[in-house]
C-alpha cells in the first residue's frame, strides 16, 4: 500500500439499529488503539460507553458516547450513537459532524429494514459510510442474504470487502477481497495470515470479481482493464475504494464479531486509510476549512450536575483556546472526552471533537465563532424529529413544580426530539417525545441527576362541549343581608354556533334596562360559567345575548350581575342539549408499502377516517396515508405502528377540528370526568 502523510484528527460515528453491537465495537476499537487496558462488556456493566446509571440499568445506550483515541499516531474521536429509534436524534446530529459513519448491523436479513431510514439519511447527505456486519459468531442469515437485504434499502452500491472463512457453522476468519489474503481471527490479537483454503478459492474469486465490477461502474480505467482481462494492481484498487468512499459513491461492507474481537483491527485500518479529513465534512456543512476565523459546530448539549453546561462541538477551522470569547460569551473550560473522563485542554484545533464549557446561550446546531458571526452559505441544521408520544408529568412533591419546569427545559436542550407543552385546557405539563422508553429515561434522569421525583401518566384529552338547541333564560340574584343588599336580574338568549366559531357575546339591551357599566360583568359571569359546562368541560361554539334585565339603584353591583349571569347560564344550558366535542387530528402515517394494508387496519381500528394514500415523496417503496384520528386514539398509536412495521413506521400530526361525540365513548368520558370532579 502506498505511504501517505499523517492525517489530522478525524471523527467516526458508530450508528445502526438497536443492540447491533455499537458500544461493544467502541470498547474493542478503543482497546485496539491502546486507549484502554482491558475490554469491558455490556453484561458486566463495565464498558467505557453507556456509563450512566440509566444506560447500565437498561443495558442499552441512552445517549451519545464520545471517546477519543490515538491510532498509529493519528487522532480519532468515536461517536457511539444509541440505536433505539426513540433516541435517534443524537445519532442524526452526530452524523452531521462526522467524517465517516460505521453502520453496525446484525446478520439477520429480516431486520435490515430497520437500517433503511438511516442509510437514506447518509445517502441523501452524502456522508461517507461503511457497513460492519457484526455478531458473525452468532449469524442467523448468510452474509449474502444480509447484503441483499441491505442493498434493498441503500441507494448506493454496497461492495463486500471480505468473505468469511467458516469451519462448519463457525466463522473463523476472512479473506480480504482486495489484497486476496486470508486471515484467521485470534481474539485480542492481530489475526494470523494463512493461505486461502482451496475450498474457498472459487467463492473468493467470484466475490472479488463482483467488487471489481462495482468499482468499474465508477472508473473507466478499471473498466478497460477488466474488459482486457488485466488484473489491476492492488494499490490502484485501494485508491479507487478510498476515492469512492470519500465521495460516498460506494459503501464498503466489512465483517466481524466485536465481542469476540474479530474484524475490529481490519475495520480500524480501513478507517485509517480511507476516511477523509475534516475539510470534506466541513465542506458538506458549507464551510471552507482553509479560510476564515475559527469555527465549530455544536452537535450535542449536556447539563452536568456539578460542572454545568457542556456543548460538544466539532472544530472545522482554526484554533479555540480556553477563556476566549465566542458568540459573545467566555469559553470556560475546553476538554476532550472518553466516556466519563474529561481531559482539560488549553487549546484545540481543526478536526477535534471537544467540550466547550458554560456557553449558556449556545444551543445544539449552533455554529460557534469568536466574532459570533456565521459564514454565508452555512447549511442549516435540520429540525429535530416531530413528537409522536406524550406523557403528563408532575413533581411528586408540589414544592418542586418550579424546579421541574426548569429542569425539564434542560432535558429538552439535551435532546432536541423532546418538547414540553403546558396545556391550558387540561392544566397539565406534557412531555412530548418519540416513545415510552425515551420519556422513562427522562424521568429517571430527573431522579438520579436532579433529585426530582416525578409521576407520569397519559395526558388528558382536551375534550370540550357545545349545545345543539337554543333557549332563553331569566335569572335573578337577590339578597338582603343587613345594610347593602345584592340585586341583579338578566334575560339571556343562548344559541349554538357553527363548529370552530368559539364564543360570541352580544348586548341587545334597550332603554338602559341593565345599565352600561354592568354589562361587562354579565359577560364575565357567562365566560366564567363556560369554563365548565353541564358535562364538565369547557363550552365552545355558542352565542349568548343579554336581551333584557332589571337593576336596583342601591343594591345592584358588578358582583350581583355576574352572579345572575352565571345562574342564568347554569339553568339555561341544561335545556340546550349539551353534547361532547372530541378533538380530531389530521395525521399522515408513513410506512413501507408492504405494510399499507396493516396501517389502514390500524387506523380504522382506532376510529380513524382514511382520507387517502399515495407514495411518500422521496421515499421509494413507501406510502403515506392521510387520515382523521381522534386525539385519544393517538396516545399510544406509535407503539402499535412500530410493531406493525419493523420499527420504521412514523407519523406527523396536527390538531384539525372538534367533532361531536355521542354514544358509549361519550358516556365513558363524561362519567370519568364526573368521578374525577367528585374526588377533588
Ligand atoms: N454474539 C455476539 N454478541 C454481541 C456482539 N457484539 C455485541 N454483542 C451483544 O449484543 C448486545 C448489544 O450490544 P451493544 O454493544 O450494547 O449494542 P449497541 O448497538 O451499542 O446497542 P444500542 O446502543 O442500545 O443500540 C450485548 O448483549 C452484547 O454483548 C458480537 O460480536 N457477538
Ligand atoms: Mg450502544
Amino acid at each position: 500500500m502506498t505511504e501517505r502523510r499523517q492525517a489530522g484528527p478525524r471523527c467516526a460515528a458508530l450508528v445502526g439499529p438497536y443492540l447491533s453491537g455499537k458500544t461493544t465495537l467502541l470498547e474493542h476499537l478503543l482497546h485496539a488503539c491502546g486507549a484502554t487496558q482491558r475490554r469491558g462488556t455490556i453484561k458486566d456493566k463495565n464498558t467505557v460507553g453507556d456509563f450512566s446509571p440509566e444506560a447500565r440499568a437498561r443495558q442499552m445506550s441512552v445517549e451519545l458516547n464520545v471517546a477519543s483515541a490515538e491510532y498509529l499516531g493519528e487522532s480519532w474521536t468515536f461517536l457511539d450513537c444509541p440505536g433505539s429509534i426513540e433516541l435517534a436524534q443524537d445519532g442524526y446530529n452526530a452524523l452531521l459532524v462526522a467524517d465517516v459513519a460505521v453502520v453496525v448491523v446484525e446478520p439477520i436479513a429480516e431486520r435490515m429494514r430497520a437500517a433503511g431510514p438511516l442509510l437514506k439519511f447518509l445517502d441523501e447527505r452524502e456522508i461517507p459510510h461503511m457497513i460492519f456486519v457484526n455478531k458473525l459468531d452468532d449469524a442467523t442469515s448468510p452474509v449474502r442474504a444480509v447484503l441483499e437485504a441491505l442493498q434493498a434499502v441503500s441507494a448506493r452500491p454496497l461492495v463486500l470487502r471480505q468473505v468469511p472463512l467458516q469451519d462448519g457453522e463457525e466463522v473463523t476468519g476472512y479473506v480480504d477481497l482486495v489484497s486476496e489474503r486470508a486471515y484467521r481471527y485470534k481474539p485480542g490479537e492481530k489475526s494470523d495470515l494463512i493461505a486461502i483454503p482451496d475450498t474457498e478459492k472459487e467463492g473468493e474469486r467470484s466475490a472479488r470479481q463482483q467488487l471489481l465490477e462495482s468499482l468499474a461502474d465508477l472508473d473507466d480505467g478499471l473498466l478497460e482493464k477488466l474488459l482486457e482481462d488485466t488484473v489491476p494492481p492492488t494499490g490502484e484498487i485501494y485508491a479507487l475504494l478510498t476515492r469512492s468512499l470519500q465521495s460516498d459513491r460506494v459503501v464498503p461492507v466489512f465483517l466481524g464479531a466485536a465481542e469476540k474481537d474479530s474484524g475490529v483491527r481490519r475495520l480500524l485500518k480501513a478507517l485509517r486509510h480511507e476516511t477523509p479529513e475534516v475539510r470534506s465534512a466541513a465542506a458538506r456543512m458549507g464551510i471552507d476549512a482553509a479560510r476564515g476565523e475559527p469555527i465549530a459546530h455544536v452537535f450535542k448539549t449536556v447539563h452536568m450536575p456539578h460542572t454545568g453546561k457542556l456543548s460538544l462541538a466539532r472544530i472545522w477551522r482554526g484554533e479555540f483556546a480556553d477563556g476566549m470569547q465566542v458568540n459573545g460569551e467566555r469559553l470556560s473550560g475546553l476538554s476532550r472526552m472518553t466516556g466519563q473522563q474529561q481531559a482539560r485542554l488549553a487549546k484545540a484545533g481543526p478536526g477535534m471533537v471537544v467540550g466547550f464549557g458554560r456557553l449558556e446561550k449556545v444551543k445544539t446546531g449552533d455554529a460557534v465563532t469568536p466574532s459570533g458571526k456565521v459564514p454565508a452559505g452555512l447549511s442549516p441544521w435540520p429540525d429535530p424529529a416531530l413528537a409522536v408520544y406524550g406523557m403528563a408529568m408532575r413533581a411528586e412533591n408540589r414544592n418542586d413544580e418550579m424546579k421541574l419546569s426548569q429542569t425539564v427545559a434542560k432535558l429538552c436542550e439535551e435532546d432536541g426530539s423532546l418538547r414540553v407543552e403546558y396545556n391550558a385546557d387540561t392544566h397539565e405539563m406534557v412531555l412530548w417525545g418519540q416513545g415510552e422508553i425515551q420519556l422513562q429515561i427522562a424521568a429517571d434522569r430527573l431522579r438520579t441527576r436532579h433529585h426530582l421525583a416525578v409521576k407520569m401518566q397519559p395526558p388528558q384529552v382536551p375534550y370540550m362541549e357545545t349545545i345543539k338547541r337554543a333557549t332563553t333564560q331569566h335569572a335573578r340574584h337577590k339578597k338582603q343581608s343587613g345594610g347593602h343588599g345584592q340585586f341583579g336580574d338578566v334575560h339571556i338568549a343562548i344559541k349554538p354556533l357553527p363548529r370552530g366559531s368559539g364564543f360570541a357575546f352580544e348586548d341587545r339591551v334597550v332603554g338602559g334596562a341593565v345599565p352600561r357599566q354592568f354589562i361587562p360583568s354579565v359577560e364575565e359571569g357567562v365566560r366564567e360559567y363556560l369554563k365548565r359546562g353541564p358535562l364538565g368541560f369547557a363550552v365552545v361554539d355558542l352565542a349568548v345575548a343579554l336581551t333584557d334585565g332589571q337593576y336596583h339603584a342601591v343594591d345592584s353591583s358588578d358582583m350581583a350581575f355576574k352572579t345572575a349571569a352565571r345562574l342564568a347560564m347554569s339553568e339555561g344550558m341544561a335545556k340546550c342539549e349539551p353534547v361532547l366535542l372530541e378533538p380530531i387530528l389530521k395525521i399522515a402515517v408513513a410506512a413501507p408499502g408492504e405494510f399499507t394494508a396493516n396501517v389502514h387496519r390500524l387506523i380504522t381500528g382506532r376510529r380513524g377516517q382514511i382520507l387517502g394514500f399515495e407514495p411518500r415523496e422521496g421515499w421509494a417503496g413507501w406510502d403515506e396515508t392521510k387520515c382523521y384520528l381522534p386525539q385519544k386514539e393517538m396516545s399510544d398509536m406509535i407503539v402499535e405502528l412500530r410493531s406493525l412495521t419493523t420499527g420504521v413506521g412514523t407519523f406527523h400530526w396536527a390538531f384539525d377540528h372538534l367533532q361531536e361525540l355521542t354514544g358509549r365513548h361519550a358516556d365513558e368520558v363524561v362519567q370519568r370526568r364526573q368521578r374525577a370532579a367528585a374526588a377533588q
